[in-house]
């Protein structure tokens, strides 16, 4: 999802065509030395603690995986929450179709 540093290449998630009622998986990789904080909008999934949770912080180069399933159709940004990596390119949008419970944007 992350393009390397300085790169202004979009994530290379694609997700037009997800709908409503689909089980989700996520694998995103942090590639380099820095650190991230993966946000998703409008969608949370559980951790091993019981939490859940719509952001996560990456290490550099670990990867992490999270599934769900799709409820929330809408069109929603991820990105990373350190500001000059979003303002680089680590920002994209995750569209789902169908019918579903519309919750609010985070
Ligand atoms: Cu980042």
């Amino acid at each position: 999802m992350l393009p390397p540093r300085g790169q202004r290449s979009p994530p290379s998630a694609t997700s037009d065509g997800v709908r409503a009622g689909e089980r989700i998986r996520w694998r995103v990789a942090s590639l380099g030395n820095e650190f991230h904080v993966l946000h998703v909008h409008g969608h949370r999934w559980g951790e091993a603690d019981g939490a859940w949770r719509d952001s996560t912080v990456l290490g550099p180069s670990t990867t992490l995986t999270v599934d769900w399933t799709e409820n929330n159709p809408g069109r929603w940004l991820y990105h990373c929450h350190v500001a000059d990596h979003m303002m680089g390119g680590m920002i994209g949008h995750y569209t789902v179709t169908g019918r579903g419970t519309q919750y609010p944007t985070f």
